[in-house]
């Protein structure tokens, strides 16, 4: 069986696409099978930049086919804050609960009405030397006033998702996540390209 590794140390991405993946026919790896790749710095200022970095780098090492998503939060009183840089907004070494935390202090003079924001993903995938794809999905929510559930990671606690905004992303199951995440809206439109490379052979 052919191998697929999912470029990211983020075991709440590799969760969610393992099981996106279903029975697509691959084995999957991802970069914690592959220590001495280390960190790769995201110095990109896009979505796509960054995804690319990662895809790129994991196939230059590797020649293996590799999928790399990059996400973030785009908070709409934040004028699409933090954006890019989601995973480090309370800084470099910021876990999940600082950069919740510190989210919660941006918005605390913002009423309901003015919440709005949107997760993005834009994945990228590289099939082999030349053959690299860009898929993307948004997923709309607002911004609860505090945190609520356990599931997922990031900043799902205080997602409230659309269209009744009754329960935060991190209280749905992983099915529930994957029926309507950014992440999973992305990868949907990656999918047919992904069999068809597996199907060449
Ligand atoms: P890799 O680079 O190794 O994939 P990472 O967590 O650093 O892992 P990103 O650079 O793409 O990944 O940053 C994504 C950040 O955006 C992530 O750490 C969360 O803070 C946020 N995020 C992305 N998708 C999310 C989701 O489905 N639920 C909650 N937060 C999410």
């Amino acid at each position: 069986m052919k191998e697929l590794i999912l470029a990211t140390h983020n075991l709440g991405k590799v969760r969610e696409l393992k099981q996106m993946l279903g029975d697509v026919p691959v084995e999957v790896r991802s970069l914690h099978d592959f220590p001495e790749l280390g960190e790769i710095p995201e110095t990109g200022t896009t979505f796509q930049e960054n995804a690319r970095v990662k895809a790129e780098t994991v196939f230059a090492h590797t020649g293996l086919p590799v999928i790399a998503d990059d996400s973030g939060l785009e908070v709409d009183a934040l004028s699409g804050a933090p954006g890019v840089y989601s995973a480090r907004y309370a800084g470099e070494k910021a876990t999940d609960e600082d950069n919740n935390r510190k989210l919660l202090q941006a918005l605390s003079d913002v009423p309901e009405s003015g919440r709005g924001a949107q997760f993005r993903s834009v994945i990228c995938a590289i099939f082999g030397p030349g053959k690299e794809v860009f898929t993307e999905g948004v997923c709309r929510g607002r911004i609860g006033f505090g945190p609520r559930g356990d599931n997922g990671f990031g900043y799902d606690p205080l997602f409230l998702v659309e269209p009744d905004y009754q329960r935060t992303m991190a209280e749905l199951s992983l099915a529930e996540k994957n029926a309507i995440s950014h992440r999973s809206r992305a990868f949907h439109n990656l999918k047919p390209l992904l069999v068809e490379f597996l199907r060449e052979g």
